[in-house]
């Protein structure tokens, strides 16, 4: 579809929708902006365009003969496109492309594109990092915070992009096609927008749904979802495994990561050479190797960039050692799934800073999954009583509430002792106490690196 004089209304003012609406205008369309939130104002959504780029914006309700003279609606990866606004735009036949898709549209080179519940982050930042050490010319965007639409232009026919996708992202997408696409896991998350399981999985697998056996699709040979995926994949499969050897694909046996390929068995390298910690990240490693491997980049190029790589920020990230206890920050560590990998990864006694905002979920599986490693629970925020509750009944007992978060880092600094583990893996959201977990962990990096 050609844009240009057209009228393209991008739903949503954060900063996809800056994004897309830059890439618009630059592309000579006339975007209109449009957000919902009644809050919202327009003339500071105007401030957050880029100098000289140009957009009518509307705030609240949107007038009908705006709608009639929209050729294309671009939502944001936050707007839900089969209710409310959305579906009234589809049932009267507007075409519509998510910002990840009108971002493709425009850009040139190869692209790797990473998705999955957990790991996402982790593995597209180290795919970046690889693939900068190689090559000129390399963009890493999407869902980790730099949008699509925003490098889609820089981009030339010797470019790379390193894109992480979310769901919300793949919803939308028509055209788009990853040289190399990595679906790292699917487990029960953001279930109130995508309704069922299968419908999530149904999202997630959208990553390859325009692949061809041309292309590549790294998956995970342990998630039941994953795994079943390969079956049906229109791309070749490459699977990386953390349980068992393949006889094609990237392993782990005993501490050695290997690969197999084309009836060869090559040792790549000891997980003790890595700067991360925990089988989830030893995961994300094998996801990346895969991906940056079929992306073109030399082996050894790889396994350097590997080893010199530390923890993304806020992801069992390591902050220090002070009076022999270790303290790790896993803010990130929203939900029950991705702080069952964060408790999973610490091999010494640990204080557990958990708790916060209550998001409904439910949190045996988490508390299993401590297996008698956890010296201290310390509790915090809404889910405090909901969280203590559940522990007591899987028999952990020797649990702190706190009044806040500052005297939850005291009560640790207390507790742990030399050769013990401080661990910050909340398993809830932050809000309500903080903005987001991003100044939630930097508060407790702050603390501990003061001591
Ligand atoms: N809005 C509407 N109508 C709606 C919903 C939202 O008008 O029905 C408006 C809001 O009022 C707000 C704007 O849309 O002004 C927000 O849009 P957005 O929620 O898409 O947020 P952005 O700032 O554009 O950030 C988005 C991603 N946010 C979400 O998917 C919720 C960011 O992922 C991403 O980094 C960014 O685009 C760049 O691509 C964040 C995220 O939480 C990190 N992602 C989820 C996750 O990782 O689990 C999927």
């Amino acid at each position: 579809m050609e844009l240009r004089n057209k009228k393209v209304l991008v739903i949503g003012t954060g900063i996809s929708g800056i994004g897309a609406a830059e890439l618009l205008f630059r592309a000579g369309a006339i975007p209109v902006l449009y957000d919902e939130n009644e809050k919202a104002k327009e003339a500071e959504v105007k401030e957050k365009l880029p100098e000289g780029v140009q957009a009518a914006v509307f705030i609240g309700k949107l007038p009908e003969s705006v709608i009639k003279e929209t050729a294309l609606a671009v939502p944001s990866p936050g707007v839900p496109v089969d209710a409310g606004f959305m579906a009234g735009l589809r049932e009267r036949g507007i075409p519509v492309w998510g910002e990840l898709e009108l971002g493709y549209r425009y850009s040139k080179g190869k692209l790797a594109a990473i998705t999955g519940t957990n790991g996402k982050t982790t593995t597209t930042t180290l795919v970046g990092q690889i693939m900068k050490a190689c090559a000129s010319s390399v963009y890493v965007a999407g869902n980790i915070g730099t949008p699509y639409t925003g490098t889609a232009l820089l981009t030339q026919e010797d470019s790379i992009t390193v894109a992480e996708v979310s769901s919300f992202q793949l919803e939308t997408v028509e055209s788009f096609r990853p040289d190399v696409s990595a679906v790292l896991n699917v487990t029960p998350d953001h279930l109130n927008r995508h309704h069922s399981m299968e419908n999530y999985v149904a999202v997630k697998e959208r990553i390859a749904g325009r692949q061809t056996k041309e292309d590549i699709c790294v998956l995970n040979y342990e998630n039941k979802y994953t795994k079943e995926f390969g079956e049906r994949c229109p791309a070749r499969v490459v699977f990386f495994s953390s349980a068992r050897k393949l006889e094609e694909g990237i392993y782990l046996d005993g501490d050695e990561i290997c690969m197999a390929q084309d009836g060869f068995v090559q040792k790549l390298m000891n997980i003790h050479e890595m700067k991360l910690i925990g089988m989830c990240n030893i995961e994300n490693v094998m996801a990346a190797v895969a991906v940056a491997y079929h992306m073109g980049a030399p082996m050894g190029i790889i396994l350097d960039t590997v080893r010199k790589f530390r923890a993304v920020e806020h992801r069992i990230e390591f902050v220090a050692t002070k009076n022999g206890v270790d303290y790790y920050n896993d803010s990130k560590g929203t939900n029950p799934d991705a702080a069952i990998q964060g408790i999973r990864a610490m091999s010494k006694p640990t204080v557990l800073i958990g708790g916060g905002y209550d998001k409904q979920n439910e949190y045996d599986d988490w508390i299993e999954a401590f297996e008698g490693k956890v010296k201290c629970l310390v509790l915090v925020g809404q889910t405090a009583e909901k969280i203590e509750a559940c522990a007591r009944k899987h028999g952990v007992c020797n649990i702190v509430r706190a009044k806040g978060f500052e005297e939850a880092l005291d009560i640790c600094v207390k507790t742990a002792q030399r050769g013990d583990a401080v661990l910050l893996s909340p398993a809830c959201a932050s809000w309500g106490m903080f903005p987001n977990y991003e100044a939630r962990g930097n508060k407790f990096k702050d603390y501990v690196n003061s001591l």
